[in-house]
């Protein structure tokens, strides 16, 4: 065993994407060495697990060394001696560690940061790559590389614009492998940038959090139609299909949504939502409804979830107990899963498996504060999960996941791109 005994535990307070502090764990053995640094949202759900910020005066409240000095002086002392090899035990102290439903007392961001440091210290003490480390914990066999669900026209709290549909996505769904469908999709992400130049000036071409432009677009029919110009102009037609995230929580007064200045119930926003998936060629759809409007979702699952897919992330909260929940009311077809929505790497894959057994669909996700630290793309193939989302392939944190994609489907000899969606509710757009 020599070798794989947590020997030294470092923490951190670097910088995310939108320059937010986030916390960042060197984990090491006489050995080797691995470092994991945690990302965070800006539409969060009111359920996931709980981020610690010093709410003091250094980055305006925004701090973290209070989650810093959790890993220091309270998980540390805690994993050295452990075998970095057993992330189920690893996470499983981690969780008992804190105690509290959702992760409150030493905050997901320290937590997480320690359980992604030792997944992948576990996986260089093996000598093997992190995706087939979290392969052998999850008992797969990695071997499908995932759709890039490309969010090219931002909106909602990840730009200042008008749009009130947090995410304009595309899929490129038909293509033969990770890499092609890469290319087809940057190549529709540059094309864009021209078009909504020469349509609404220069000044629109700046990007939003996730990469994806943040053009003075009122709508989303407007966002859309521009994007499905310039797949046919790209010549993909059908290759692409669309997709949207709602994070529809962040329109929601609690009684009411408002679209585009416009008030609405839970039907009015459903017509409005069948209105744009018969006008244009989209396949999934995520948050549409609020967080806590079950009902919203179910009866949008029961109008859409044999058509399209029906993506659930403010709602599940990759929380094992909120996904059970949906599965007995039928809301939604497919998890989001995010790793710090719930704090360890073991329970989003717990969540992943119970997804999959009750016919779930399972989309791996970034958050819109990103750093570079690619983790996700390793665990989207170690799941076989088929589809990543991880924003426009435009910024470093979003492109590093994508760039890392690229290597790991050199190193497969024998994977396919994103076959498992063929049995799902998406196997007819594929
Ligand atoms: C989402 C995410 C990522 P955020 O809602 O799906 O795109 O956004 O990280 O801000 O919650
Ligand atoms: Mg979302």
């Amino acid at each position: 065993m020599s070798g794989f005994v947590i020997s030294n535990v470092k923490a951190r307070q670097v910088l995310d994407s939108r320059g937010n502090p986030t916390v960042e764990v060197e984990i090491s053995t006489d050995r080797f060495s691995a470092r994991a640094s945690v990302p965070s949202g800006a539409s969060k759900g009111r359920h996931e697990a709980l981020e610690i910020r010093d709410n003091g005066k250094e980055f305006l409240g925004k701090g973290v060394r209070k989650a810093v000095s959790n890993v220091k002086t309270v998980i540390a002392p805690k994993l050295i001696g452990l075998d970095a090899r057993e992330q189920g035990e690893i996470d499983s102290l981690l969780i008992d560690l804190d105690g509290t439903e959702n992760k409150s007392r030493l905050g997901a961001n320290a937590i997480l940061a320690c359980s992604m440091a030792c997944a992948r210290l576990g996986a260089i003490c093996k000598g093997v790559e992190l995706y087939e480390h979290l392969g052998e914990i999850c008992n797969s066999t990695p071997n499908v590389m995932p759709v890039p669900v490309m969010n090219i026209i931002n909106g909602g709290k990840h730009a200042g614009n008008n749009l009130d549909i947090q995410e304009h996505m595309i899929m490129p769904v038909r293509a033969k492998s990770f890499l092609e469908a890469l290319r087809k999709a940057t190549e529709v992400y540059h094309l864009l940038k021209r078009k909504i130049e020469s349509k609404y000036g220069k000044h629109a071409i700046n990007v939003g959090d996730e990469g994806g432009y943040a053009p003075p677009m009122e709508s989303s029919e407007e966002a859309f139609e521009i994007i499905v110009e310039t797949i046919e102009e790209a010549g993909y037609g059908k290759e692409i299909a669309l997709a949207f995230d709602a994070a529809a929580s962040e329109f929601y007064d609690g009684k009411n949504y408002t679209l585009a200045g416009k008030s609405m119930g839970s039907g009015e926003l459903l017509d409005f939502y069948s209105d744009l998936i018969s006008t244009f060629n989209i396949i999934s759809a995520e948050d549409p409804f609020a967080e806590d409007d079950w009902e919203g979702f179910v009866e949008f699952t029961r109008k859409f979830g044999n058509k399209i897919q029906v993506v659930g992330d403010d709602l599940f909260v990759t929380n094992v107990r909120r996904l059970k929940e949906g599965i007995e009311r039928g809301a939604c077809n497919c998890m989001l899963l995010k790793i710090n929505q719930i704090g360890t790497v073991s329970e989003a894959m717990d969540a992943a498996k119970l997804a999959y057994e009750n016919g779930y669909n399972v989309m791996v996700s970034h958050r819109s504060g990103e750093t570079c630290d690619d983790f996700i793309a390793d665990l989207s193939v170690a799941i076989n999960c088929g589809q990543i989302k991880s924003g426009a392939p435009a910024r470093g944190e979003r492109v590093a996941k994508y760039n890392r994609l690229i290597r790991i489907e050199e190193r497969l000899t024998d994977s396919s791109y994103a076959q498992n969606l063929k049995r799902t509710v998406l196997g007819s757009y594929l």
